[in-house]
């Protein structure tokens, strides 16, 4: 079987039941304490006619439950690790405090089978996030455990439906099972990571959202898939972008496609404006096919009928983050990106000591930053609070790398050397083989914060470092 193809999923959609709004709800109370229990169940994440998987997830669900709270609130969060392995859980986006940030071995000490684990934080700023795996995550990501977590606005946010629409990739066998056998694969951490044949639009096969026509819809694209970037067609809505990465952004049209990367999260606001009866599809798309995602129902409005014109969509209100950056003295420096298939490295510093290509192979450290392998003794920026950082990261190997910060949100200032003037705040970016990607942030949260690709077998084979700010 060609990995790379999709499984014949198309012939699946009609088939599948009513489903309605994604995801449970948990209020995040003031004192009430969420129990996330990493466990092994299963999942229908093939059709209903299909056996059900295997899975890791959060309460045995994939995806975990919804988190949702107010800005300026509290998660209050305990796992309970009923796993054969360590975990610890990373909130991924939320600028959080760094003892909370859930990287073992750097901000806490991996949580063992049997033990819990009391996840305590407030969450700055309203927008989309999601919480997952941040031990061994090549492998625990891609058996489900992730979750999103969502943060709504002081004020009700101008919107009629509110979707979130979670997609991931799958490598699953023929008898719908989780391929292990490939977890670790050399070819997937040297190439472009592990890649799934089987797509899952929050933990199902498919999706279907109930619209009315008149209706303004607020969907909050995550994707959660280990390696693979997405490209979303909208037909022909005509979504604008509302915020990326939990950040709100001036609204902008979204043009012919979405591309998200692993991690990424996209807020798009669209307003629907077919007939009772009518569909609209959201599809993937390949190099080869067209693959339905999901698709939006138009049922008849209920309650009052839909106002003849919407207002145009005047944006998110912002969060306190920085309002401009000081770029007069920056903290400069650069991240040199090197390895993988086709990379021609020849040698790079594993614990500090140098290796031939051969004898990395040998150890699955095939990739590099700095010559690095890894996590380093010292950090690759020690930044004092308040001060601008830059860093620029230079991809000078064969593949996208979808690189994220920890602890905060960055801006592109520029692409090759060309200023970039975008007021998006991101905390995941993808640079492109060749390109040159300046990113610029103010270290104004104190702790250790780990810079890695999100292409999660490219993390676990070398390509992650860390940051400090004092
Ligand atoms: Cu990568």
């Amino acid at each position: 079987m060609d990995r790379r193809d999709f499984l014949k999923q198309s012939a699946l959609i009609g088939v599948v039941p009513w489903i309605g709004p994604a995801c449970a709800v948990i209020p995040g109370g003031r004192e009430s304490m969420l129990e996330l229990t990493a466990r092994e169940d299963s999942a229908q994440i093939v059709d209903d006619s299909g056996p059900r998987t295997r899975i890791w997830g959060y309460n045995g669900r994939v995806p975990g439950p919804m988190i949702r709270v107010k800005q300026n609130g509290w998660v209050r969060a305990r796992l309970l690790n009923q796993l054969p392995v360590a975990t610890t859980i990373h909130w991924h986006g939320i600028r959080i405090d760094n003892a909370m940030d859930g990287v073992g071995g750097l901000t806490q000490a991996v949580v063992q089978p049997g033990e819990t684990f009391d996840y305590a934080f407030k969450v700055p700023d309203a927008g989309t996030f999601w919480y997952h795996a941040h031990t061994r995550s090549w492998e625990q990501v891609a058996r489900g455990l992730y979750g999103v977590l969502i943060v709504d606005e002081s004020e009700p946010v101008p919107v009629d439906r509110d979707y979130v629409l979670v997609i991931d990739d799958w490598r699953l066998g023929r008898d719908a099972q989780i391929d292990e056998g490939s977890f670790g694969s050399l070819h997937d951490w040297s190439h472009g990571g592990r890649l799934g044949q089987w797509l899952t639009v929050n933990g199902k096969p498919t999706e279907q959202f109930a619209v009315a026509k008149g209706q303004r819809v607020r969907l909050r694209v995550v994707n959660t898939a280990n390696a693979r970037v997405f490209t979303l067609s909208f037909g022909a809505l005509q979504p604008q972008v509302v915020a990326l990465d939990g950040q709100p952004v001036n609204p902008r049209p979204l043009g012919k496609f979405l591309t998200i990367a692993p991690a990424q999260r996209a807020d798009l606001v669209i307003d629907m404006t077919g007939e009772t009866g009518d569909s609209a599809a959201i599809d993937m798309i390949t190099r080869r096919e067209v693959i339905p995602v999901t698709e939006f129902v138009y049922q008849p409005a209920a309650g009052k009928p839909a106002s003849p014109a919407i207002p145009p969509f005047t944006g998110l209100p912002a969060n306190p983050l920085a309002k401009a950056l000081d770029l007069a003295d920056p903290l400069r420096t650069g991240l040199l990106m090197e390895g993988g298939a086709m990379g021609g490295m020849r040698s790079a510093l594993l614990k500090g000591k140098r290796l031939s290509i051969q004898e990395l192979i040998k150890e699955g450290a095939v990739w590099a930053f700095n010559e690095n392998v890894g996590m380093t003794d010292t950090p690759l920026v020690s930044a004092r609070r308040g001060q601008t950082v830059v860093i620029d990261l230079r991809n000078q190997n064969r593949w996208p790398h979808a690189m994220h910060l920890h602890g905060h949100h960055f801006k592109v200032i520029e692409r090759d050397g060309s200023s970039v003037d975008d007021d998006a705040w991101r905390d995941t970016e993808l640079v492109q083989p060749g390109e040159t990607v300046s990113i610029a942030f103010v270290a104004d949260n104190p702790g250790k914060w780990l810079l890695h690709c999100h292409m999660l077998e490219h993390q676990a084979a070398g390509m992650t470092t860390w940051l400090e700010v004092v």
